[in-house]
């Protein structure tokens, strides 16, 4: 089996999802720690060659190069882990998973991210806060049924999106989870059962 390459900035930017599936699934890998300047933007000679986009993940797995943590961590499942960490693509939940494995960066993260990017005025902060707490009302009409009866998004168990949804609402004190988890007893535990993971503490996910 090839060891893969794994380029990042730093365990917590959005190569955590890769790295704790990668760490789930028991594959080698090897971090490559790009060189940043202070405002976090990659300034590593070359590698836009390997990703034109210039971020953070990206992967080499022998002759693939990919990036975009959720193709990325959908490749890697259904290449190493398909049948247990997705459903195949014949069972019923291969929809459900699918959606979201997208509506995790698309939907979760395209606002949670405002948080850290949004923010230049107190005005902007403000605004920022009250749109993602709008945001957050919606999602918890889709989370909080679906956790509040099982221990998963998936009726079938621990799943590759439950890496992407929890890495993104992050732990306690990270911007997401205030809004998301906090208050809600079976969001929190879900979390805090994630956490507990020995894949998700070697991946650092949460530090
Ligand atoms: N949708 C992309 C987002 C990638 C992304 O924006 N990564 C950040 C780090 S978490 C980055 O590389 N930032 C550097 C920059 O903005 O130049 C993904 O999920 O992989």
């Amino acid at each position: 089996m090839n060891t893969i390459k794994l380029y990042s900035m730093a365990y917590q930017d959005r190569s955590d999802r890769v790295r704790w599936l990668m760490e789930e699934i028991g594959l080698p890998y090897e971090n490559h720690f790009l060189k940043v300047n202070d405002n976090w933007k990659v300034i590593e000679q070359g590698y836009c060659d390997i990703n034109p986009m210039n971020r953070v993940p990206t992967i080499v797995d022998g002759n693939v190069t990919l990036y975009e943590s959720a193709a990325i961590c959908m490749y890697l499942t259904d290449k190493y882990s398909y049948g247990k960490l997705a459903p195949t693509i014949d069972s019923p939940y291969r929809p459900q998973y699918l959606k979201w494995m997208i509506s995790s960066v698309g939907t979760y993260e395209a606002a949670i991210a405002r948080l850290f990017t949004h923010t230049k005025t107190d005005l902007e902060k403000f605004q920022t806060r009250e749109y993602v707490a709008s945001q957050a009302e919606i999602w918890k009409k889709e989370l909080l049924p679906i956790l509040n009866h099982q221990e998963y998004l998936l009726p079938t168990g621990f799943s590759t999106c439950d890496i992407m949804m929890a890495a993104i609402i992050g732990n306690h004190e990270a911007p997401g989870y205030e809004f998301v988890a906090k208050g809600h007893p079976t969001v929190e535990k879900y979390i805090e059962r994630l956490a507990k993971r020995d894949a998700c503490i070697r991946a650092k996910v949460y530090g």
